[in-house]
């Protein structure tokens, strides 16, 4: 009998961390989601997926699984407190970066993001951000929450990151207004951004370390139906894999996550999409790691 698949991302083997140079942290937080419910499951289901992945790339020729990708264990939610599960986050973060890793975080809702930038923003205080979403997540707050998933880029821009953000077709008219005083949000909405136009912006964003936060309803919900609030009008896999394609050749990326995934359990296409989506992001950045090594 052949032996069983690690239970990993990819069913990759398990590594020391020490030898790791890109770690899946699961995070299935849901605290304040608003609509349909289910990013809890988004990190199991996006790891199960995984291991039905060809291992091999194609377009980069390349195996990143060898790259040394370590899954680690999920990080329990804390259902008291926002505020607790966002330190938690943090701490463990902080951990991860300061061993070198790449930490590719898995959600659940979009809160978590806000401590993982902030603890990136230590080690590169000139960090950007790159951000894929549906909606501008602008909100000062949303239902009594500040930690909401509906206000992760508002506290992300308080802290003085450069936001750039793709997809975007869904914010509040108070979202709308806020923007013209949010100098540091860059906002290029979909119905502006489509095909090559997008993808060639890519080449156009300023230099530097950035940190790459992926909304999954970014995607028309024709290819990524499982999320909890789905927005029509928007990007295709090709406009999304492109631009980071193009992206990732010019720009250094130091950190990931991808969030919002809320599986069904009869459709299996949105975290098979989601699953890919981050083995083919490892692919461009480790080629890109090569490549730049190869030319030192
Ligand atoms: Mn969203």
């Amino acid at each position: 009998m052949a032996e069983a698949l690690p239970y990993t991302f990819g069913g990759i083997k398990k590594i020391p961390l020490s030898r790791a140079k890109f770690v899946i942290l699961p995070v299935p937080y849901e605290g304040t989601v608003s609509f349909r419910p289910g990013t809890r499951f988004g990190p199991e289901s996006i790891i199960f997926s995984s291991r039905f992945m060809e291992l091999y790339d194609e377009e980069t020729n390349s195996e990143p699984c060898l790259e040394g990708i370590l899954t680690l264990g999920e990080i329990a939610q804390e259902i008291d407190s926002a505020g607790k599960m966002m330190r938690k986050i943090q701490n463990t973060a902080k951990k991860l970066i300061n061993k070198n890793c790449f930490v590719f975080t898995l959600g659940g809702e979009h809160s978590i993001s806000f401590p993982l930038v902030k603890e990136y923003q230590k080690k590169y205080p000139d960090l950007k951000i790159l951000h894929f979403d549906a909606h501008a997540d602008l909100r000062i707050q949303y239902e009594g929450s500040k930690f909401s998933h509906a206000s992760v880029m508002r506290r992300i821009s308080e802290i003085g990151c450069e936001i750039y953000s793709f997809g975007i077709r869904s914010l509040s008219k108070q979202e709308a207004e806020d923007l013209q005083k949010l100098k540091n949000v860059h906002i290029y909405f979909a119905h502006q951004f489509r095909n090559q136009v997008m993808i060639d912006q890519a080449q156009h964003l300023p230099r530097g370390n950035y940190y790459i936060s992926i909304d999954i309803d970014c995607f028309d919900p024709s290819f990524v139906p499982d999320t909890g609030t789905p927005e029509p009008g928007g990007l295709s896999w090709y406009e999304v894999t492109g631009f980071l394609k193009n992206f990732i050749k010019s720009h250094n990326v130091v950190g990931a996550d991808l969030v919002e995934l809320a599986p069904s359990h009869h459709y299996c296409a949105s975290a098979f999409l989601a699953a890919k989506l981050v083995y083919k992001t490892i692919a461009y950045i480790s080629s890109q790691h090569k490549k730049s090594g190869a030319s030192e």
